[in-house]
């Protein structure tokens, strides 16, 4: 018996070795290098390019301390290469702080890189949303414009300096695309071919319990527009037919994510898979950067399913992540 025992132990033992380099390189969070927040993900050249806003609170403290957004990148969900910031609130001369929610649209081999920042100019001064450009997902990105595209001055249907963050872009086939944004009171408008105008009036959207991080996406015909709901936040979504709506709410897709008040999706298909990137607060106290939290959120994947009538089930957050590499 003892002698089983012991080859059981000694096998084991060898097989988590064996399987160490696999098992130690998936996990949620995915990066423990830096604290990540606010993903958002493209797919380009079977290459995932994930965007993530960087924050740098000390542990305990509160409020977020955000200076700029990070890459990382990965061809099989699993090994992530890291690029660094790729730009900073001080690329945009006009802004002064704050490092929130992104986007990032690939158009004509252009990269569009929609962002929320503090502007203190303006009639209004808030939260306005500024674009930058790029040659290459990797960068280097300036300003597009040298000016906000939106400012708090032009929405009035919130009385909160924050009501107009969080971008999410989406163009339509015929090459119509829109820009999604808002907190408190979800809305849409137009952009122009050049991406870096508005292109008509800024609407509202009907979906229930909207707080922020709306994020649209299409598989087949239908449009989905999921976004954060209450807080703590949870992530709930609609669908569509159009990308006007009218908006079916359909339900829950994402709990409180642990430790963290906000939470913030970004879905894409990658290799045939579809992948539902968010972020928490659970970072471990013994990580290489130490413990997370509200204000120190880091960026974990996991798998999204789709039911056979198009309804989204509701994400099951794990700490392993993806665990077998995609190809
Ligand atoms: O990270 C700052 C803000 O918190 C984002 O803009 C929101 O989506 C929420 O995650």
């Amino acid at each position: 018996m003892k002698k089983l025992i012991n080859k059981l132990m000694l096998s084991g033992f060898t097989l988590a070795v064996t399987c160490q380099p696999l098992t130690s390189l998936a996990k949620n969070p995915i990066i423990d290098s830096v604290f990540t927040a606010d993903p958002a993900a493209i797919v380009h050249q079977d290459t995932v390019y994930l965007y993530t806003g960087h924050d740098e609170q000390l542990p305990g403290k509160p409020g977020f301390v955000m200076n700029d957004w990070l890459l990382f990148s990965s061809q099989d969900m699993v090994n992530w290469k890291s690029h660094g910031p790729i730009l900073k609130v001080s690329d945009f001369a006009w802004a002064e702080n704050s490092a929130w929610a992104a986007h990032m649209i690939e158009r004509d081999g252009k990269f569009y890189f929609y962002t929320s920042v503090y502007y203190a100019g303006g009639e209004k001064p808030g939260f306005a949303i500024g674009v930058a450009v790029a040659d290459s997902p990797t960068g280097p990105f300036k300003d597009a414009r040298g000016s906000a595209l939106l400012t708090n001055d032009m929405t009035d249907h919130s009385p909160i300096h924050w009501d107009d963050i969080d971008p999410a872009i989406f163009i339509e086939d015929n090459g119509d695309a829109y820009m999604f944004f808002g907190n408190s009171v979800p809305k849409y408008v137009k952009l122009k071919d050049n991406m870096v105008e508005l292109d008509g009036d800024i609407k509202v959207i009907d979906i229930p319990n909207f707080t922020e991080a709306l994020w649209v996406h299409k598989k087949g015909d239908n449009y989905y527009l999921s976004y954060a709901s209450g807080l703590p936040e949870t992530i709930h979504y609609a669908m569509s037919k159009s990308i006007h709506g009218p908006w079916e709410y359909k339900g829950l897709l994402n709990e409180v994510a642990g430790n963290s008040n906000t939470n913030h999706q970004s879905i894409i298909e990658f290799k045939g898979n579809d992948f539902f990137i968010y972020h928490t607060g659970a970072m471990q106290h013994n990580s290489p950067i130490g413990i997370g939290g509200e204000f120190r959120r880091a960026v974990a994947i996991d798998k999204l399913e789709y039911r056979q009538d198009g309804t989204l089930k509701p994400v099951v957050m794990t700490s392993r992540g993806i665990t077998e590499p995609v190809n």
